[in-house]
């Protein structure tokens, strides 16, 4: 992302002010809550508080107690290893592993308000923070009554949350970007060398979640090879994971011996081993180049990367409706499984990158599917034309705009900017858009300017 898609949002990066926001705004909103976490207190033993862990909320956010002793029984739900502090009294959790539990004993309280938070580096900061408030008239915090409020204190706490991570969008995540252009080293005949280095490394999904991600030259997706009908193409991969590896090219016509299906085209890529792949481009595609060694776990964990041969044209029928030319030419790789998750191109919302477009622009969009579920693809305006179904130009361009893509899938759309906004652009199974904490995961915009 430039600095003008940033300007044009105009919205800024909060950084680490929103943790300490979001800790004064849950104290300022804990004092209510009656009805937020399963707990109970047995005459005269201690009062006990069912805690759950995800990413990236302590649910309930507003833990309220009676004086007296208290223990917290903490549940990790998520995916990740997270643990339950309550600094001022010196009070913490081991890590917890992701379905794993742990009571941690308060010892005994008298009146006050005090924050907790998961210590996990990044994790407070996107938001794993809340309060523990012991005060008295009031019943310990139940969940079970929560209503819609995924244990804020009330509507308005839920609000803020949700502000907060939605204006922390475009959130700046370390590292280097992924599916950037695949420079190749060419040869004196012409031909087109691509060096690839399987590597595991840390990945920032978004703000603080970081992930071991394998990954083709250290980022996710790997870069974009784009290159022309009648190339002359060598991929040189070296494996440096301690697994073994193949590349297949999926939507792309090889000869059989380099389809990467070990055992029956070649031999795993065992780690350290070197492997190279050569063909000569024959068809337009608009394909992939991904694993197909474990690649229910080494795809989402991150080994994808655009491979695009020729150049998509435009229908005459839509050349005709004013799509003269392409603007911009972007690829948007779904993921949802393994060590990456939600995400498009590698990062989950507030972390995501915008898109931006001048009214009367044409941007030409690759969907690609690397997950393990379908996600119905829903940009607010403008209506796509979906102009190609798995890199084949369709013989009638067809109007959509929720476009399902299921896995494996590419759809080439052509979108016409109308009208000035900032467009919200996600996936519409609203599971994979929004959590407790507001949107997240499958979520972007296009920011339209006149
Ligand atoms: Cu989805």
């Amino acid at each position: 992302m430039n600095k003008d898609d940033r300007s044009v949002l105009m919205w800024g990066s909060f950084g680490v002010a929103i943790a300490a926001l979001f800790v004064a705004i849950a104290s300022m909103t804990g004092l209510v809550d009656k009805n937020s976490s399963s707990s109970s207190n047995s005459g005269t033993g201690p009062t006990v508080v069912d805690v759950q862990l995800s990413e990236f909320a302590i649910t309930p956010a507003a833990i309220v107690v009676p004086p007296g002793a208290v223990q917290i029984r903490v549940t990790n739900n998520g995916t990740m290893v997270h643990n339950f502090s309550v600094p001022s009294l010196s009070k913490k959790t081991a890590d917890i592993n992701p379905g794993e539990s742990e009571t941690l004993d308060l010892g005994t309280l008298s009146e006050g308000a005090m924050d907790v938070l998961c210590e996990i580096a990044g994790h407070a900061g996107s938001g794993m923070v809340g309060t523990l408030t012991v005060t008295t008239g009031t019943s310990p915090t139940d969940t079970s009554a929560s209503g819609g409020l995924h244990g804020f204190a009330n509507w308005q706490a839920m609000d803020q949350a949700m502000e907060i991570r939605a204006k922390a969008y475009p959130a700046a995540t370390s590292g280097e970007k992924g599916g950037q252009p695949f420079v190749p080293v060419v040869e004196a005949d012409g031909t087109k060398v691509f060096n690839i280095t399987v590597k595991e490394v840390d990945w920032e999904v978004e703000p603080g979640k970081i992930v071991k991600a394998k990954t083709y030259n250290g980022t996710v997706p790997g870069p974009e090879i784009h290159v022309n009908v009648g190339d002359k193409v060598r991929l040189v991969v070296t494996n440096e994971l301690n697994e073994s590896t193949s590349v297949h090219f999926h939507g792309i016509r090889v000869p059989n011996k380099y389809d990467g299906v070990d055992p029956y085209t070649q031999k795993p890529i065992m780690p350290g081993e070197t492997f190279t792949y050569e063909f000569t481009t024959l068809e337009p595609a608009v394909g992939i180049y991904h694993s197909h060694h474990d690649a229910q776990v080494q795809i989402p964990d991150g080994m994808f990367g655009a491979f695009i041969v020729g150049e998509m044209p435009i229908p005459d029928v839509l050349k005709a409706k004013g799509f003269t030319q392409v603007d911009k030419e972007v690829t948007m790789t779904l993921n949802d499984s393994g060590t990456i998750g939600l995400s498009l191109n590698g990062k989950s919302f507030p972390a995501t990158d915008p898109y931006t477009l001048r009214v009367g622009q044409v941007m030409m969009v690759h969907y690609q599917n690397e997950g393990l579920m379908g996600h119905p693809m829903h940009l607010h305006q403008p209506v796509g034309w979906i102009i190609a179904k798995d890199g084949v130009p369709l013989l009638t361009p067809e109007p959509s705009d929720t476009i399902w893509v299921a896995p494996g899938e590419r759809y080439t759309v052509l979108y016409k900017a109308t009208d000035v906004g900032v467009w919200a652009w996600h996936c519409h199974i609203l599971s994979h858009a929004e959590g407790p904490q507001g949107m997240f995961g499958m979520v972007t915009a296009l920011i339209v300017t006149p």
